[in-house]
């Protein structure tokens, strides 16, 4: 089946209505203060994952909505996992599976996000990484205003295709700072002489906050702020990594040849960054980097902060719906790798909170597992926006309800490999049927696949019906089209047809 006949099928079959009655205290035509930060995983203060992270302003969000503790990414990598969130679809609904795949010239009539609320009465304005942060992906035709993205790094940034607007500048004395050079993007440290506010997220922060500040148009608002940090490269005022003494810095805990059990496509993920860990533990710079990705998570708190303060000053708070989320979670030693792109929990669990006034109670929190994905329906059915058929089921039920019965959520990476996690259980299904089996609520670390034990059957079989029936192609990469920045316009160079038996997206994911 072609891309668009499987996509088609497949938005037919996953279609949720809106459910639940709101609450008569409700507010009407609410704002949206939607804050999406990069490849933050559960070490926030509010999910426990790390006994030393700080993150005081996110705790603090938390604490004026619903948290959702059993969360998980529709994707672990950023580009198809805010496809994802951004359109309401599935990566095996569009076939966006990896970083180099375009929405807009591969999918044109799939309506994003804040071209929903744009079309439907709403100042729709932005800044920095909504959607996946490299050229072509985010048309600035669905905003009524955005910021661009700009980077910390503009030495690094010599790929004019995918930075056309960034001045590429020689690289700082001193570089790289973290004395380890793992190639583009691997480095931590202060960049010299930055002050605080002339980082690139200080300053989408600065330009939402100025929004708000003097935003007066007569109808509501859908104000998206994307924080870059933690992603890659972690550089963070000094300051940061002051918070955190190197010799108190708690490493995540490892089990020796907890690979072992892992069938062949699992290990294949597995291996697939563990040249990073590798390079950093043996460099004996273990400890720094656990620092460096706490301190850039405390930086991204800071910003969260001044935003959260910068809504409170506004006057807009009382009316303005709060969505936080992370695009995935990132692997720091676990399974004997770094970074993102697996199908574990340390990749899939994020944070994530709605805060709705008049829907949430302070200070709550929902365990039934849930998926970013949905975020499109539920701020739909929250603003009173016309239903969509997405693959995307409204959140409002159990906002209201935070204990009512809920149903496993699903991740995917690449063409054809599918995780499944419901409350207790993960099952993972790998494209040519490679299975893992784990029980969180006795094993946390899932360091025991029972996959092939009776056991594991049991609750594979259970799981496997949340599995999609239908993965749509491979969408053409980046390489079919001519892209004009200027313009923002594609040319499709050649009739790309991909071959549907094969998983063309098994080519290892880019970290741009
Ligand atoms: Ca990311």
């Amino acid at each position: 089946m072609r891309p668009f006949l499987s996509f088609y099928f497949a938005i037919c079959i996953f279609h949720f209505g809106a459910i639940g009655t709101p609450p008569a205290e409700s507010v009407s035509n609410p704002n949206v203060l939607f804050i999406a930060v990069d490849d933050m995983n559960d070490w926030v203060g509010c999910l426990d994952g790390h006994p030393q992270t700080q993150t005081p302003n996110i705790d603090r969000l938390a604490g004026r909505g619903m948290l959702f503790t059993n969360a998980h990414c529709p994707s672990p990598l950023c580009g198809p996992s805010r496809a994802a969130v951004m359109t309401g679809l599935r990566p095996s609904t569009t076939g966006i599976y990896g970083n180099q795949q375009w929405i807009r010239p591969n999918l044109p009539e799939v309506k994003t996000m804040p071209e929903h609320f744009k079309a439907n009465g709403y100042y729709v304005a932005g800044a920095g990484k909504i959607f996946h942060h490299t050229a072509g992906s985010n048309p600035p035709d669905q905003w009524n205003q955005f910021r661009r993205m700009t980077y910390d790094d503009p030495w690094d940034r010599e790929n004019s295709d995918n930075y056309p607007w960034t001045k590429v500048v020689p690289k700082p004395e001193g570089h790289p700072f973290s004395g380890l050079w793992m190639g583009h993007e691997g480095d931590w440290g202060a960049i010299p002489n930055l002050a605080e506010e002339d980082y690139s997220d200080a300053k989408t922060v600065g330009y939402c906050a100025e929004f708000l500040d003097t935003y007066k148009k007569d109808k509501p608002f859908f104000l998206a702020c994307g924080l870059f940090h933690p992603h890659l490269p972690w550089y963070v005022p000094q300051t940061y990594f002051e918070q955190f003494p190197l010799d108190s810095i708690e490493l995540p805990v490892l089990k020796e040849n907890d690979l072992d059990d892992l069938p062949p496509e699992a290990m294949k993920m597995a291996k697939a960054f563990a040249a990073y860990y590798a390079t950093i533990k043996d460099s004996g710079k273990y400890r720094e980097a656990v620092r460096a990705y706490l301190a850039n998570i405390a930086f991204a708190d800071a910003q969260v902060g001044r935003l959260l303060d910068a809504l409170d000053e506004s006057g807009h708070a009382e009316n303005t719906i709060i969505v936080f989320w992370s695009d995935h979670g990132w692997h720091l030693g676990e399974k004997q790798r770094w970074l993102k792109a697996a199908l574990w929990e340390r990749t899939t669990r994020v944070p994530f909170i709605i805060a709705a006034p008049g829907f949430t109670k302070p200070g709550s929190t929902s365990i039934r597992p849930v998926n970013l994905i949905d975020i499109y329906a539920t701020l739909n059915e929250l603003c009173g926006l016309p239903e969509k058929s997405l693959d995307s089921e409204s959140l409002v039920p159990l906002l209201l309800d935070s204990g009512r019965e809920w149903h496993p959520t699903l991740t995917t990476f690449k063409y054809g490999n599918h995780s499944i996690r419901s409350e207790r259980f993960r099952y993972t299904r790998y494209y040519g049927g490679d299975e893992e089996v784990y029980d969180l609520q006795r094993d946390p670390n899932e360091w025991s696949n029972l996959a092939g034990t009776e056991r594991g059957n049991q609750i594979a079989a259970e799981l496997a019906s949340f599995i999609p029936t239908s993965n749509a192609d491979d969408l053409p990469s980046k390489g079919a089209f001519d892209f004009d920045p200027d313009f923002y316009s594609w040319t499709r160079k050649t009739s790309v047809e991909p071959d549907p038996l094969k998983p063309q997206s098994a080519a290892s994911p880019v970290l741009q």
